[in-house]
Formats: C-alpha cells, sequence, structure tokens
C-alpha cells in the first residue's frame, strides 16, 4: 500500500524523504521561489509558444486522490507542446490544484517569496519517447506539468463547475464521472507567451526529478516577466528547494 505523505508536522515535506529518497537527495527538487529579476530571457522562447490542444470529452472523471481535487483525463490526441518542449507531444493526464487556507497562502510555487492562494497543475507526459506515464515519469524529459497561480477575484464560471463538484467527492477515492468532459484550457490564461519554465520534479511524492516545469505568468499584471524566462542554475541555488 502506498506510504502515506501530507502537510502536517508527522508527514510534511521535511519527512517525504523516508518514502521518496529523491526529496532529501534530490538536485532539481521543485517547488522552488521563482525570482523573476534573476531569470534569464531565451530569445528563442519567445516566437515559440506553449501550445495546448485539449479535447473537452477526454475529461473522464473528477476524484479525490486523498490530496486533491483531481479531474482524470484519457485521450493520445489532448497534449502540449511547443516552448521549451520542442516538437515533442506531451499527453495530458490529469489535473489538479493545491491551495491554502487564506487567499494569500495555498500556491506550491512562489514569485519573490509570495504566495498565491492557490496553484492549478497539469500533468502531461512525452508520448513522442515514451509509452506509458510510468516509463516517462522516471527519465529526464519524461513529465511536463504546466503551473498556473490561482488569486481570489470575479467569479470563474469553468472553475465553478469543478468546485460545485467537490461536495460530491469529499472521501478519499470518491469519483464522479463527468458526462459533459470538461476543458482545462478553460482554466488557462489566453496569454501562453510568457511563462517560467525550468527542469525540476514533481511537487509531491514520488518528487521524480522528470518534470520540465512551465509556470504561466501569475496573476498580478504588476509581474514584469519577460517570455520565456528560465532560472539560470546559479539563481536556484538561492532558491527554495520543496
Ligand atoms: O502517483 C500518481 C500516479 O500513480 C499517477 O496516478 C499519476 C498520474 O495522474 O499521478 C500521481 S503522480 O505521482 O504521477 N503525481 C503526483 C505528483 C502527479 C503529479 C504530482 O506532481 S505535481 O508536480 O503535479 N504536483
Ligand atoms: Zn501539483
Amino acid at each position: 500500500m502506498a506510504q502515506s505523505w501530507g502537510y502536517t508536522k508527522q508527514d510534511g515535506p521535511h519527512t517525504w524523504g523516508q518514502i521518496a529518497p529523491i526529496a532529501d537527495s534530490g538536485k532539481r527538487q521543485s517547488p522552488i521561489d521563482i525570482i523573476p529579476r534573476e531569470a534569464t530571457y531565451q530569445e528563442a522562447l519567445a516566437s515559440r509558444p506553449l501550445r495546448t490542444i485539449y479535447l473537452p470529452q477526454n475529461s473522464k472523471s473528477v476524484i479525490n486522490n486523498g490530496h486533491s481535487i483531481q479531474v482524470c483525463i484519457d485521450g493520445a490526441d489532448s497534449c502540449l507542446t511547443g516552448g521549451p518542449l520542442e516538437d515533442d507531444r506531451y499527453e495530458i493526464v490529469q489535473f489538479h490544484f493545491h491551495w491554502g487556507t487564506t487567499s494569500k497562502t495555498g500556491s506550491e510555487h512562489t514569485i519573490d517569496g509570495r504566495q498565491y492562494a492557490g496553484e492549478l497543475h497539469l500533468v502531461h507526459y512525452n508520448t513522442t519517447k515514451f509509452s506509458s506515464f510510468a516509463d516517462a515519469a522516471k527519465s529526464a524529459g519524461g513529465l511536463a506539468v504546466l503551473g498556473v497561480f490561482l488569486t481570489p477575484g470575479s467569479e470563474n464560471a469553468s472553475l465553478d463547475k469543478l468546485t460545485k463538484l467537490m461536495s460530491r467527492v469529499q472521501n478519499s477515492g470518491d469519483s464522479l464521472d463527468l458526462q459533459d468532459g470538461f476543458d482545462p484550457a478553460s482554466l488557462l490564461p489566453a496569454d501562453k507567451t510568457r511563462f517560467w519554465s525550468y527542469p525540476g520534479s514533481l511537487t509531491t511524492p514520488p518528487c521524480f526529478e522528470s518534470v520540465n516545469l512551465d509556470c504561466l505568468q501569475g496573476p498580478d499584471r504588476s509581474i514584469r516577466t519577460t517570455a520565456g524566462a528560465v532560472p539560470s542554475t546559479e539563481d536556484r541555488k538561492s532558491m527554495l528547494p520543496c
């Protein structure tokens, strides 16, 4: 049975190395603190935005995975490509959320030390190079997680559709079919040309270091980021590991 982990004093990130050794020994653990002024602008990425091709009917169910609400997606023709992923196709397998107890805490990544109310993660695996999620998850270049910072604001009808379902999957393992599907792109900002990209890891156990992390520009328009900015290795040493 999978060993449990969580965010309490007894099972929080400081204990995850007991079930996922790479959480302690890893060199590229996520999340990190993104420091825009220290990111490196990648000219080549400016003309190569991230591209999402998601079919709503491929979103099959909503589950309580014990740590989050997760939409399970099945369909080879729903994928992410472009940007730092070059021409490889990364098929989406699920998306889920991280959130906190206030509007100022909850996101896993931070920007200049600032947390956001939540963070959406869309999880993909490289189907150009791998035949299964499991194989891709253990290999460099295997996974891509698209991150979106969430902040309180005007009602989002699409997000509301999911939050309304939460009461029907209250217990770990609960599942609900999505008869009408769900379009993951409806949760993304229109502009996918401005993002931070870095080689990272799954942010929770098993913490595999096989992830290309692409965080779309935060909701705070005051953040002046450059397209495709990549935190340099030196910078990352100053950033908080998970
Ligand atoms: O552990 C499960 C794995 O068995 C499988 O169901 C997978 C596919 O949806 O989801 C998880 S995972 O280990 O691959 N995983 C947990 C960590 C999904 C991505 C999570 O990492 S994150 O960086 O998106 N938060
Ligand atoms: Zn996540």
